[in-house]
């Protein structure tokens, strides 16, 4: 897919471990549902993703915000696009676009993945599809470890990298990205998060970030990124306040 839309803004990564947006007070019952969104007459907000993990993630990190957050589940007819891009951009602003034209919906999209210095940068934007989309996560896990040994680089410097693409119709209004930089664990350990959370280790706090609970939403990547969105929505010159 190409992203010939217009853009009108972006953001630098804020980094991980910013606490700007955590004392925001969360609901008692968790993330927004729709019929309480229907009630209130909350604008929506689509967050297009196909990945549950991901997406229980993106609900706490929205907590709040305003919107009344729905997810793919209300377009059930809507089949995922191809990622194409090369970067974790061009896909976000890809998969965006798509489900902004096919929902009708103000939508966020987001494009993320694990990054290993000694592999060149893999598995990158092809982390989900590593070994083959059905391949399990400890067999991937298991692919990763072999080919470190190949390289002599256990141990190796990583980062995961989430990009985020916020679209309306044919429009891209925002962009974000977040970082969180670790290294692979010399094994994998840990059952909380989902996808490489338990190998990658994070040196501040000592374990890999499937060994995190709560922490995990206040320093990934995905933290930073939607951190920036937050800040985005409730600007007043953005309509969205
Ligand atoms: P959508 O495109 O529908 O959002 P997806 O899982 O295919 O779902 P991506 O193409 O962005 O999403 O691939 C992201 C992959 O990167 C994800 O499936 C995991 O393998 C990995 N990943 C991203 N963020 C992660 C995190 O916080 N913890 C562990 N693994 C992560």
């Amino acid at each position: 897919m190409s992203a010939s839309a217009k853009v009108r803004r972006t953001s630098d990564d804020e980094g991980p471990g910013t606490t700007k947006d955590q004392g925001r007070p969360r609901t008692k019952d968790g993330p927004r549902t729709k019929d309480q969104g229907q009630r209130t007459n909350l604008a929506k907000l689509l967050a297009a993703t196909t990945n549950r993990g991901k997406l229980a993630e993106i609900a706490i990190l929205l907590e709040g915000v305003g919107f009344d957050l729905v997810t793919l589940a209300e377009w059930p007819e809507v089949s995922p696009p191809e990622e194409t891009g090369s970067t974790f951009a061009e896909n976000a602003r890809d998969k965006a676009l798509y489900y902004a034209a096919r929902s009708g919906q103000l939508t966020v999209a987001e494009d993320s993945g694990l990054e290993i210095d000694a592999l060149g940068g893999a598995p990158g934007v092809a982390s989900a599809r590593f070994g083959g989309v059905d391949m399990s996560y400890p067999d991937k896990f298991a692919l990763i470890y072999d080919a470190l040994r190949r390289t002599g680089a256990g141990g190796s410097p990583a980062r995961f990298v989430c990009a985020l693409a916020l679209a309306a119709r044919d429009t891209i209004l925002f962009e974000a990205r977040g970082t969180i930089e670790g290294r692979i664990a010399p094994e994998p350990r840990g059952d909380g998060g989902f996808g490489y959370d338990p190998i990658f280790f994070y040196p501040p706090l000592g374990r890999t970030l499937a060994e995190l609970s709560a922490e995990k939403s206040t320093i990934s990547h995905r933290a930073g990124a939607f951190r920036a969105l937050r800040a985005f929505l409730v600007r007043p010159d953005t309509g969205y306040a």
